[in-house]
Formats: C-alpha cells, sequence, structure tokens
C-alpha cells in the first residue's frame, strides 16, 4: 500500500531532529509546524522530558516530516536529565535534519555554542537548519545581528529567522526542510499527529497547568501519571491521575492551601483536556509523594523516559 502511493505520486517523508537550549521554544515551533498541540510549552526550563514527535504532513506538497521534539540540553544534573540528553545525542544521529533553535531575543550564548558543537560532531553528513526563534521580540536590525551570530557557528547551514508564537517565517523554514527529505512513502498515516500514547499525552497536559502554577524546583520534581481513561455511563469521560512529587514539601507547595493548588490545576487542566478530547471530563487528581523517582532507572524505564 504504502508503496503503491509512493509510485503514484513521489513524495518525502523523514525525521527532522530538533535540538536547543531550554526554553528556546522547540515544543512551541514543533505544535506550529503540526498545526496541533502535541507538546507541552511553558516558560519554565527543560519542559520536555521525553523525546516527542509531531507529525507535520502537507498532502498537496507531498510530503511528511517527522518532527522530534527533543529535551533542552544542558549540562546533565541528575539521571533524569542524564537520559534527556543522550536521548538527544541519540536522535539526532538518526535524523534526515537536524533544526538547531535558538531564542533570538537572547542572542547567541555559551549554551547555544555547546549545542552546536555536539551537533558538529553527532551531524556526520545531516544537513543542520539554524531556526532564530522569537524575532516577534525583536526589531529589524536586532533580528539581523541574531542571525548573523547565529550563521557563525560552526555547525549551521543555513539560518532562517522565525516566530513560532505568530508562525512568521514559518513556510520558508518548513520548504528548506521539506526539500531536505528523502523520496520515500508516508512514515505515519497522515492524518496522524503525534506518537505519544494517549495516557502520556494527557499527562502531559496536566503537567503544563502544574508547571504554569509552580516555581524554583518544584516544576522539575512534578511528573503526572494517568492511571486510567473511563466513558462513564453518563457519557464524561473520567481520567484518573497522580501527581508526583519528592517531598512532604512539594506536597504542601502543590495541594496548596486548604486544597486550593490542587484544585485550581484540575480545573484548569479539565478544560485542556476536554478539548483534546472532544468530550466532558471528569478528572481526578491526586497528589503523592514518590522520593526520588528522577534517580529511578527502573521507574524512568516505566516513565517512558529512555536511555538511548
Ligand atoms: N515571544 C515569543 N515567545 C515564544 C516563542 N516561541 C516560544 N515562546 C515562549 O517561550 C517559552 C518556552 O517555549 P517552549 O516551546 O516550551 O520551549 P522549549 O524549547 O520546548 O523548552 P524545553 O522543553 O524546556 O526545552 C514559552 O513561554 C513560549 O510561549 C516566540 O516565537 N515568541
Ligand atoms: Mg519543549
Amino acid at each position: 500500500m504504502a508503496v503503491r502511493q509512493a509510485r503514484e505520486k513521489r513524495t518525502r517523508a523523514g525525521f527532522v531532529g530538533i535540538a536547543g537550549r531550554p526554553n528556546v521554544g522547540k515544543s512551541t515551533l514543533v505544535n506550529a509546524l503540526v498545526g496541533a498541540k502535541v507538546a507541552i510549552v511553558s516558560d519554565r526550563p527543560q519542559t520536555t522530558r521525553r523525546a516527542i514527535r509531531g507529525i507535520a504532513t502537507d498532502r498537496a506538497q507531498g510530503w511528511q516530516m517527522v518532527l522530534v521534539d527533543l529535551p533542552g540540553v544542558q549540562r546533565p544534573r541528575d539521571l533524569l536529565t542524564q537520559r534527556m540528553q543522550r536521548r538527544v545525542e541519540h536522535e539526532l544521529t538518526g535524523a534526515d535534519a537536524a533544526l538547531l533553535v535558538i531564542d533570538g531575543a537572547q542572542g547567541v550564548g555559551p549554551g547555544d555554542r555547546f549545542i552546536a558543537k555536539a551537533l558538529l560532531a553527532a551531524r556526520g553528513e545531516t544537513p543542520v537548519l539554524c531556526a532564530v526563534n522569537k524575532c516577534d521580540r525583536l526589531r529589524d536590525p536586532e533580528t539581523a545581528a541574531a542571525l548573523a551570530a547565529a550563521a557563525e557557528l560552526e555547525a549551521v547551514d543555513e539560518v532562517f529567522p522565525l516566530s513560532a508564537k505568530t508562525g512568521a517565517g514559518l513556510e520558508s523554514l518548513a520548504a528548506q526542510l521539506a526539500s531536505l527529505l528523502p523520496d520515500g512513502p508516508w512514515l505515519y498515516p497522515p492524518e496522524e499527529r503525534s506518537d505519544l500514547p494517549s495516557e502520556v499525552h494527557l499527562a502531559e497536559l496536566i503537567r503544563e497547568q502544574v508547571l504554569s502554577r509552580t516555581w524554583d524546583e518544584v516544576p522539575h520534581a512534578v511528573e503526572v501519571i494517568v492511571d486510567e481513561v473511563t466513558r462513564r455511563d453518563d457519557g464524561l469521560i473520567e481520567v484518573n491521575a497522580q501527581l508526583w512529587v519528592e517531598t512532604e514539601s512539594q506536597k504542601g507547595i502543590l495541594v496548596g492551601k486548604g486544597g486550593r493548588m490542587v484544585r485550581e490545576v484540575g480545573s484548569a487542566a479539565r478544560r485542556e483536556l476536554e478539548r483534546d478530547l472532544g468530550a466532558r471530563v471528569f478528572l481526578d487528581l491526586r497528589v503523592k509523594v514518590r522520593e526520588h523517582w528522577r534517580r529511578d532507572d527502573a521507574l524512568l524505564d516505566r516513565l517512558g523516559i529512555e536511555p538511548s
């Protein structure tokens, strides 16, 4: 079937690995290219923990781009961040193109250079494009300066000004990325948007609401597990989820005074789940202390935060 499709109409399909420091807008860009919210976004660094594949298919142009949204790279601090880093290196090795995203508003810094160097070592023949993101925050001369600095990075073949938030510059970046994909049949059904299991995606939508309401160490210490999704007789979809934290004091913060915080997270998350599922949702959230979950190899395996 796939072979026939390729014969009937020439199609291109392949993988684009997306690298960059935490918080530069990689997930926002993936969502913009896919045209759906496949990855959660927050202004807390290290929002993305797993390599999420967002699938963008343009039937008219005949291409399918699998965008591998990678965790933001930085110096590993613990087992969790070590795994995130190894994942990035692994994914980039198998990609047809790599996209380095930098935050144009911050300019090119040591962190970007660190990643560019890693790309240079891992890229082999893989072309590397660089998206200078958040250009909506810049005036033209500032954009020009950021583009020039990005073009200086050793690994980078071509630079693109972009705003993942407004969509400015998205089309020419997508066209260039598409031109780098090899000929071949679709890798995923063209209507598919992401490879995340539904439970994990729902858990991520809940975690996004926790991230936007917590500070300091708490966002890093929280993981969300969706235990069960059931359609009830009354038509509601019931979602049972656990919010893990590592200490009693983090639990106190997440529960909040008189349960206020967890209620707020719950009602905001419920709205997100309803939008995603297109149905009314009953969300049951439980906050639990799970000591040192970020240092537990077996647990990280079960959570799908894979080593390479
Ligand atoms: N002004 C502006 N803000 C942006 C743009 N793209 C992303 N952001 C914001 O930047 C923050 C980080 O975005 P994410 O997409 O979560 O960044 P990320 O690179 O995936 O971060 P990690 O997963 O932590 O590595 C969020 O607050 C976004 O809304 C943009 O083009 N313009
Ligand atoms: Mg991200």
